[in-house]
């Protein structure tokens, strides 16, 4: 095949955030911004993991990933890629493309997606890119692909007409090839190895059931009647929102209790159902509730982790070992403890527990951001999470006889209260805050930090140490550092504030609020009331109305 070489100039302002790069779609459709950004990466990875190799592409469905799954199929070809695998219609959610990445043995893939910031004309985009055991690339890879965004002055483009990602197959130019594959297959045959898919179906089947699964007009809608009706016997209306759409419906599709809103409706309506979930844009989120009840994230990878051997065929020898990010509350570092596993505890996203799965010492692990997820793949998994509690509820229930009552989410989440001790927990989003304002804020809070000592008086709270989060892999050395502010009291609650890496304008300011709660007769307590004093504190410390002129937080979970 024929390759072009454009000429392109840098463009400023191609760092990745958190969990890859996201801009406003505007931005993403000048002239040459993504082609930079795609030749920039192939300029930093070794020839070796690209050269000849195999690519896997896919996305969320968003506005703007049709023409930009033609530039990166192009300027892969162009760069000596032996075969990209897409997705239909260049579908794929970001776990399933972590699922084919392992599965076909590719070199990596590139998912299109701004997760669960809104898509459209007016809203984002985004693009990540993960390596070969699934895992998205490791800051040492986006730190050298920054840098070549800043040198760059020519991008190799494949002279290939489009590619005609409605049909499945293989298509050859020369010795580059494109193959156009199901996305929900390959994934679906490793979601059936991990669970007991029976167990599951003779809950959803029962008629006193009632199952409901949310997909916000985003990429789970492609994946949600395969896999929830067709293979598990759920009916067609339990599906929500479940066809993906370029703009998610106008939505926000971001399964917490603020943007879930119609599932919270539902759910908290008279007579509503007995398990309701969401997932977000790309897949990789999920919010779990029962009747009237909700499961915040961090409780959820706690009750997961402690339910997993018994009702989960993959984890039947036991998890190898738990781990969280650390703004992520304590519940789970509490069935470590009884278990006896190994813990660990990790900067916030998803990229550092890839590591700890790969050297074999990490199996379940969890985010309080509506991210779960396990060693099955690398990256946190939507719909794993919701086979996970439904296969805990479908356990609980597997002798009860027609007609008798079913243990219910709340009660699961409960009984684990009573066991473990309740970790009261929120976090507070202060949205597109001024940049400036937000930046001086964390700069005081540092400040503070470096001058605290132990024992120090904070209201009736007594400081154990304060510090700015820094995280050594104990797997390859590297460190990472300025993760998150911290304060941690005498009596384990904690108050936590980071600056957002996932945003497109402005800052996101996020306060995380924790307590634990060891006595069973104050664990019904509303989480706002249970942690008022410390949240009032949380607003003091860090002057945050006078620095960011925030009244209230835009989002409360
Ligand atoms: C947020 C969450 C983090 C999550 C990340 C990517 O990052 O807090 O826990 O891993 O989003 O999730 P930040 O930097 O904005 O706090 V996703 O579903 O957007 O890929
Ligand atoms: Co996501």
């Amino acid at each position: 095949i024929k390759i072009n070489s454009i000429p392109t100039k840098p463009i400023e302002g191609q760092k990745t955030g958190t969990s890859g790069l996201r801009k406003k779609a505007k931005v993403f459709m000048q002239e040459n911004y993504l082609a930079n950004w795609i030749q920039a990466l192939f300029n930093s990875l070794p020839p070796e993991d690209y050269k000849n190799g195999l690519l896997v592409l896919g996305g969320d469905g968003r506005y703007f990933n049709r023409e930009a799954a033609q530039i990166i199929i192009k300027i892969a070809a162009g760069n000596g890629v032996g075969k990209v695998l897409v997705g239909k219609e260049g579908i794929l959610s970001t776990p399933a493309v972590s699922a084919v990445i392992r599965n076909r043995k590719a070199n990596g893939g590139f998912i299109m997606s701004a997760s669960h910031n809104p898509g459209g004309p007016e809203y984002d985009w985004g693009i990540k890119f993960n390596y070969n055991s699934g895992q998205p690339a490791p800051e040492s890879i986006t730190d050298k692909i920054y840098g070549n965004t800043l040198s760059i002055n020519e991008i190799k483009v494949a002279d290939i007409p489009d590619v005609d990602l409605s049909r499945l197959g293989v298509t050859k130019y020369g010795n580059f090839s494109v193959e156009v594959v199901d996305p929900v297959s390959d994934y679906l045959e490793l979601l059936e190895i991990v669970f007991d898919f029976q167990l599951i179906k003779s809950l959803l089947s029962r008629s006193n059931f009632r199952f409901i699964f949310d997909a916000m007009h985003a990429v789970t809608g492609a994946y949600a009647k395969p896999i929830f009706v067709d293979k598990l016997g759920a009916s067609l209306d339990s599906i929500l929102n479940g066809v993906p759409l370029e703009d998610f419906g106008h939505g926000h599709p971001d399964p917490n209790l603020t943007y879930a809103k119609e599932l919270v409706d539902i759910m908290y309506g008279e007579n509503g159902p007995d398990f309701g979930a969401a997932s977000d844009g790309d897949g990789d989120r999920n919010m779990i509730l029962g009747q009237g009840f909700f499961v915040t994230p961090s409780d959820s990878v706690a009750i997961i982790a402690a339910n997993a051997q018994e009702a989960i065929p993959y984890f039947r020898s036991g998890p190898k070992g738990l781990a969280r990010s650390m703004p992520t509350s304590g519940a789970l570092d509490r069935v470590a403890e009884k278990l006896n596993l190994p813990f660990f505890e990790v900067p916030t996203g998803w990229k550092f527990f890839g590591n700890l799965m790969d050297a074999g010492k990490l199996s379940i692990c969890g985010e309080e951001s509506f991210g779960t997820g396990s060693d099955h793949i690398r990256e946190k998994d939507g719909i794993w999470a919701v086979l996970a509690w439904i296969s805990i509820i479908a356990y609980r229930n597997k002798d009860k006889k027609l007609g008798e009552k079913l243990v219910s989410v709340a009660d699961v989440v409960k009984e684990h209260w009573a066991i473990y001790g309740r970790n009261f927990f929120s976090r507070y989003d202060y949205e597109e805050c001024e940049s400036e304002g937000a930046n001086k804020m964390i700069e005081y809070l540092r400040d503070l930090v470096s001058k605290s000592k132990p024992g120090e008086k904070y209201g009736s709270y007594a400081l154990q140490f304060a510090d700015d989060f820094k995280y050594t892999d104990p797997v390859d050395g590297s460190v990472v550092s300025k993760q998150g502010v911290r304060f941690v009291f005498t009596d384990g609650s904690r108050i936590i504030y980071r600056l957002s890496g996932t945003g497109s304008a402005g800052a996101t300011v996020r306060v995380y609020i924790e307590q634990f709660e060891p006595d069973v007769s104050k664990h019904d307590v509303d989480a706002q009331t249970a942690l008022k004093p410390l949240i009032d504190l949380a607003l003091s410390i860090s002057k945050l109305k006078d620095f960011t002129g925030r009244e209230k937080p835009t989002v409360i979970t």
